[in-house]
């Protein structure tokens, strides 16, 4: 039955592809190591985006009564660099190591839903360009990247700029929450044989609970972003405070009780990283394994409770305020230990100061300072004065950048050769390395001042007798600093993808499973599903060399083939978006195109539902 419909189908229709190769080959993948790469190259270019707007940012700031650019400019420029580094960059860039590498980590053949996953790439994709078209039609978002009640309805945005941020969002939201639930099932289910939880490596025990994570906070913004969408579309009254006396704090509590667990999705990555990464480099096991996955959850659980910090002066109460700052104060806690672990996994070993190390140590660094300001704010009179000054945006940037940037740059240089086959430069690692960390502190340190200055956030000019010029100047020299570090990660990556020394198996003598794999893996991974018996599987080998098995007598394990669906199905819902926003202007013609595009998400999903495992060209 179900292959007689998979064939009406396929008759005459698209069939499923077969190739893997070219263009079509990356455009149709479900492997999840190339949608892992998609997911890191796509991370990047948006990443120079949001740079290049904080630069221009920068100038403007860089003297007192500046005229680089006006008032509004330079509105839309913060919210889409918060918005892009944050749902754009650091997001996917998180993604691209759980795709690349989770699998690989826990000796498993794919994810659990291949096809869903390369729907989710496409998703994120298309979302951050319907968003960042808005640039093209002169409508650049510009409320902010947290988008307060009233500030996003219709009476104060005069043009469709909060539309195209409302449903980039939930385009991307849907294609995160999609690969939550890939990532809890593929890591509960396809463990190889003998990993039991507590042998997995870290970085898939983040991965896990930064899903869980996920699948519980989107929900809320989802409901957030809806009710707005009603407002904006459909003249409700959610978030009207002025006109029709709505509550502003209703989206405030919706949008932290996502936002907070959202700061944890975005620094657990690094913080399984770095776990993976400091035992390779110290020549000893991770000081503490359990505990550091344990405070792990813990941060997790706790990070739900704690969303009102970002409301203490909203006059929510004294006992709330009270519960809050207790709770977030508790959450430093956590966090302390694991810190702790990190310095004592390096106390006493043979450290070999490798790149992926000095960033490892970078991220420990700066990551704690931004911790130290973060608990200031968590005692709420101090709040009251740092609340929207520059030192908030020192903190989140030692956090965001310091930490989240640093450890992924360090997971970057560590896998690259997993990926590519190729080493890449030690030397021109050192130096981007050097000149990232000088460059971030020179730009960022200062902002704590500025901030006690009394300085606020978000300001496009100030005045020359407030005499935070000098300062200003200083930072904004600091952020070319960075620029320049980022020029020479782009040259070292290009030079080392085409001529770094080859890296074999196992470069680092690491200990997990996917150093006992050619660089790069064969598109099955691995020839036989090992089993695994330690936490350092590798390290059990005698003298740490492997061996990959011979193929078993049948031949290359099948998967699955690549599909079109995924990105049939994705680019119709962002149709429907794009439907909705003519609708606005052009009431038929946006029904029509929603219409058409529903027409074809159908289509998709019938196709998707039906399609054979394998192509029937492959042979079997
Ligand atoms: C190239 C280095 C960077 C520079 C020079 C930079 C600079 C800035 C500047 C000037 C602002 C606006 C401050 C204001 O007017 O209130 C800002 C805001 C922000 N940045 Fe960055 N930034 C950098 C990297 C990052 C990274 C890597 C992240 C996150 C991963 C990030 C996240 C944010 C967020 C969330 C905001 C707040 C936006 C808002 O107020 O709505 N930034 N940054
Ligand atoms: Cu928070």
């Amino acid at each position: 039955m179900a292959a007689n419909l998979a064939n009406l189908v396929n008759i005459g229709v698209i069939k499923r592809p077969v190739s893997t190769e070219g263009i079509w080959g990356w455009i149709t993948t479900v492997d999840h190591k190339k949608i892992g790469i998609l997911y890191g190259i796509s991370a990047f270019i948006f990443f120079i985006l949001g740079g290049i707007e904080a630069l221009l940012m920068r100038v403007q700031l860089s003297s007192a009564d500046s005229t680089f650019m006006d008032a509004g400019t330079y509105n839309s420029l913060f919210t889409m660099h918060g918005t892009t580094m944050v749902f754009m960059v650091v997001m996917p860039a998180g993604a691209a190591f759980f795709n690349f590498l989770i699998p690989l980590m826990i000796g498993a053949r794919d994810v659990a839903f291949p096809r869903l996953n390369a729907f989710s790439y496409w998703l994120y994709l298309f979302g951050a360009l319907l968003m960042n078209f808005s640039f093209f039609v002169g409508a650049f978002p510009d409320m902010g990247w947290f988008g307060y009640a009233p500030l996003t309805i219709s009476e104060y945005t005069l043009s469709a700029s909060t539309d195209y941020w409302v449903l980039g969002l939930q385009i991307m939201g849907i294609g995160t929450t999609a690969a939550g639930l890939n990532f809890v099932v593929t890591i509960l289910n396809l463990r190889a044989p003998g990993m039991t939880l507590m042998r997995m490596p870290v970085f898939a025990w983040m991965t896990l609970i930064i899903s869980f994570l996920v699948i519980f906070a989107f929900p809320p913004l989802t409901i957030a972003l809806t009710l707005l969408m009603f407002d904006r579309f459909f003249d409700t009254n959610f978030f009207d405070t002025v006109g029709a006396g709505a509550d502003p704090l209703l989206w405030q509590h919706l949008f932290w009780v996502f936002g907070h667990p959202e700061v944890y999705i975005l620094i657990l990555p690094a913080m399984g990283i770095v776990s993976d990464i400091l035992p390779t480099f110290s020549r000893k096991p991770l000081f503490g394994y359990a505990t550091i996955v344990f405070a792990g959850a813990v941060i997790a659980f706790l990070g739900f409770g704690v969303w009102a910090h970002h409301m203490f002066t909203t006059g929510i109460g004294a006992w709330a305020v009270a519960a809050f700052a207790s709770a977030t104060m508790a959450i430093g806690v956590p966090t302390g230990v694991k810190i702790f672990n990190w310095l004592a996994t390096l106390w006493g070993g043979t450290i070999q100061y490798r790149t992926p190390l000095m960033f490892s140590l970078g991220f420990i660094s700066m990551f704690m300072l931004g911790g130290l300001s973060g608990v200031m704010h968590a005692a709420v009179p101090v709040d009251t004065q740092q609340q929207d000054t520059y030192f908030i945006v020192a903190h989140f940037h030692y956090v965001l950048f310091g930490g989240s940037i640093f450890g992924l740059t360090a997971g970057l240089y560590y896998w690259f050769p997993k990926m590519t086959g190729r080493m890449m430069s030690e030397k021109i690692g050192h130096l981007h390395f050097w000149l990232m960390f000088i460059g971030f502190n020179v730009t960022f340190m200062p902002m704590h001042i500025l901030g006690v200055l009394g300085m606020p956030r978000r300001i496009y000019t100030y005045t020359a007798d407030q005499n935070w010029d000098d300062l200003n100047l200083f930072v904004s020299f600091g952020a070319f600093i960075i620029a320049l570090s980022i020029l020479v990660l782009i040259y070292n990556l290009i030079v080392s993808a085409r001529s770094g020394a080859p890296s074999g198996m196992n470069p680092w003598q690491g200990a997990t499973l996917e150093w006992s794999i050619p660089s790069p893996p064969h598109h099955y991974n691995f020839a036989v599903v090992p089993t695994v018996e330690s936490l350092y599987p590798l390290w059990d080998e005698e003298a740490n060399v492997v061996e990959p098995p011979e193929l078993p007598e049948h031949g290359e394990p099948h998967m699955p083939s690549p599909s079109y669906w995924p990105l049939v199905l994705a680019f119709a819902a962002t149709g429907i978006a794009a439907g909705l926003l003519i609708y606005d202007n052009y009431f038929w013609s946006g029904i029509a195109v929603m219409v058409g595009f529903g027409c074809l998400l159908f289509r998709g999903a019938y196709g998707w539902v039906f399609e054979p495992l394998t192509a029937e060209e492959s042979e079997h």
